[in-house]
């Protein structure tokens, strides 16, 4: 273990410091609470403090409460075994330090062999908190795993309808609050249905999977794609009226028509195409009013002949 003594008395220093090593532990030492306090600070990880009573400055008991309040707050500290130095018959003392976070105590004049049991009992513990510290840790991996998996479409890669509410909802309250607009494409495939029975439905993902990276290694920085549903795109542009929108929405719909999917039954071209409703926020209405107007308009694309944009 990496040990630290504090003690302003040299003589009893030395002799602490040389039989913390002769137990076969680092030892670094302080001559003040300030000192010591230093150290800790410049150390990643110290596993135990043995320290003084009565030092110049900042004392044992300060210093205890100050590493105490640093682990509460600095994240990824390592917890540290705080153990005192008392003489005898200091029973007042030994209480207020376990109070300020002290983990044990040790009895001057040093007794080398009590000293190795303390060690012992603190390295049990240390250990135990190192344990707690990386299951702790693989836990909030485990959560930011499943955070983004349960808002990520696994075969598009893309957000899911979960991220996309989630989106909206910031986008909205921003929209309403500061009055940064924004715009929606829906994006439909033509004739999917017709896609999958003719080229089965493996080739229909892979389709799908194609499209929706079209769409999105098209879209600028600020832009994002989701899939709203089994064959549908929703694309949110931050900052966009509907004009500009409308642009966007017509060149991404360009974009996969270029890829040059085949789909026999998708005349005239006979190729995957998309058709496209937009909709821009506005004051009145909520995002679900938005995707109501993006759907309406994205129906009327379809009416008037899919492959368009409509608004
Ligand atoms: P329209 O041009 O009017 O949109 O016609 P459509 O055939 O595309 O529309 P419809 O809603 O009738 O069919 C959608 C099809 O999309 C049906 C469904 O099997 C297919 N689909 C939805 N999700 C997936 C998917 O994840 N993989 C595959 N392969 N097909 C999907
Ligand atoms: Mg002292
Ligand atoms: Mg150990
Ligand atoms: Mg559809
Ligand atoms: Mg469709």
């Amino acid at each position: 273990m990496k040990i630290l003594v504090a003690e302003d008395d040299a003589v009893s220093r030395t002799i602490l410091k040389r039989a913390v090593e002769k137990l076969g532990h680092e030892c670094l030492v302080a001559e003040d609470g300030r000192s010591a306090w230093e150290t800790f600070c410049a150390q990643p990880c110290v596993d135990v403090i043995i320290s003084d009573w009565m030092m110049p400055d900042v004392d044992g008991l300060e210093l205890c409460r100050m590493i105490r309040e640093e682990e509460r707050g600095a994240r990824g500290r390592a917890y540290t075994y705080f153990i005192f130095l008392t003489a005898l018959g200091d029973r007042d003392h030994l209480l207020m330090g376990l109070e300020a976070g002290a983990d044990d105590y040790l009895s001057k004049p040093l007794d080398r062999d009590e000293l190795g049991m303390r060690l012992i009992s603190a390295d049990r513990v240390t250990e135990l908190h190192r344990k707690l510290a990386f299951q702790n840790d693989e836990l909030e991996n485990l959560n930011r795993m499943l955070f983004e998996q349960s808002r990520q479409d696994p075969l598009t890669r893309l957000g899911n309808r979960l991220r996309m509410r989630e989106d909206l909802e910031v986008l909205q309250s921003r929209a309403e609050r500061y009055g940064h607009d924004y715009a929606v494409v829906l994006c439909d495939v033509d004739f999917f249905k017709a896609y999958n029975d003719r080229y089965g439905h493996l080739a229909g993902d892979d389709a799908l999977q194609k499209v929706s990276q079209t769409i999105s290694a098209s879209l600028r920085g600020g832009d994002t794609a989701y899939r709203y549903g089994g064959e549908e795109f929703l694309i949110v542009l931050p900052e966009q009226s509907v004009e500009m929108a409308v642009g966007i929405a017509d060149r991404l719909r360009h974009t996969v028509e270029d890829l040059g999917i085949p789909h026999e039954s998708n005349p005239p071209g006979n190729v995957v195409t998309i058709s496209a409703g937009v909709a821009a926020f506005s004051s009145a209405g909520a995002p679900d009013d938005l995707l109501k107007e993006a759907d309406a308009a994205l129906y009327a694309a379809k009416r008037a002949g899919r492959n368009r944009v409509s608004t």
